[in-house]
């Protein structure tokens, strides 16, 4: 039996391997490739933790299989019948296998806070490309007006998406932190220029919620009474899934949405339909209805 069981042990650190050695290219691994810049960053983070962690697993599935080897040989009828013994453990190996951790935990936290500080802190966000897509879509704006772009809202069972509207002159207005009468709205469906970094405003009527971009590895939680602001760059013009990665309530599931990166042209000229939509006057149309 002794080999039977060492096999077992491993069989799995080999099953293992194999599998995360195939799985990026079997599209496993991930919901697709990472459609931006800090995607692929994070990506990178994921498979170095991933490394370590498998480096850890087989090493220990090696010395466990070792140990059981190691025991079975000493109750093989043949050998010499040893008598058990009790072990209080090894002070040193504890000593060891308590700082060996430590240490790998502390160089993933500092080998991560690159990542971090650009995605999460404020001050690291890349302020002068924002500023030149603005500059591009003409956004008049002042230095103390917001960075972003939009500001999206979740509720049951909805993301709620306002705009800024446009000035007399064609030009686009800022964001503003409170609704203005000439904000345009959409709802689950989220347009911003592609290839260069935007911002939103996250923020939640009611419960929590968690606003998931899994093409752009982006994943943030709306919390209520918060404004939390995220910024994201789509390299590719296209239609991105737009997810709620909180378990929110029955109605969960609906929050699928789209968020579609498109030119600088293409955005002002969605927002230019939004208005036409908004100001839309269908009084003519209701139809006429018999006066008593
Ligand atoms: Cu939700």
């Amino acid at each position: 039996m002794k080999w039977f069981w060492c096999l077992f042990f491993a069989f799995w650190p080999i099953v293992a391997i194999a599998l995360c050695w195939v799985s990026p290219s079997l599209g496993w691994w991930f919901p697709s490739e990472a459609a931006s810049p800090l995607g692929r960053r994070i990506d990178d983070l994921f498979y170095m933790i991933l490394l370590i962690t498998s480096v850890t697993f087989v090493g220990t599935q090696v010395a466990l299989a070792y140990a059981l080897f190691r025991g079975a040989s000493d109750t093989e009828p043949e050998a010499d019948a040893k008598k058990a013994w009790y072990s209080h453990g090894s002070h040193e190996l504890e000593v060891i296998w308590s700082i060996v951790p430590a240490f790998v935990l502390l160089f993933i936290a500092l080998y991560q806070l690159d990542v971090w500080a650009e995605y999460r802190v404020k001050d690291a966000f890349p302020r002068d490309k924002m500023e030149a897509v603005f500059e591009s879509i003409n956004q008049k704006r002042s230095e103390t007006d917001s960075l972003a772009l939009a500001e999206v809202t979740a509720r049951q069972f909805e993301w709620r998406i306002r705009y800024p509207g446009f000035n007399e002159d064609g030009s686009l207005k800022p964001l503003m932190a409170d609704p203005q009468p000439t904000d345009l709205y959409a709802v689950n469906d989220l347009h911003l220029p592609a290839s260069a970094p935007v911002m939103i405003n996250l923020r939640t009527m009611d419960v929590q919620h968690s606003f998931f971009l899994p093409d752009l590895r982006i994943k943030q939680d709306a919390v209520p009474g918060l404004v939390i602001p995220i910024w994201f760059e789509a390299e590719r013009q296209q239609s991105y899934q737009l997810l709620c990665a909180e378990l929110c309530g029955w109605g969960h599931y609906k929050m699928n949405a789209r968020f579609v990166a498109e030119s600088d042209e293409g955005f002002i000229e969605y927002l230019r339909q939004l208005e036409r939509e908004q100001n839309e006057d269908r009084v003519d149309e209701v139809p006429e209805t018999d006066a008593e």
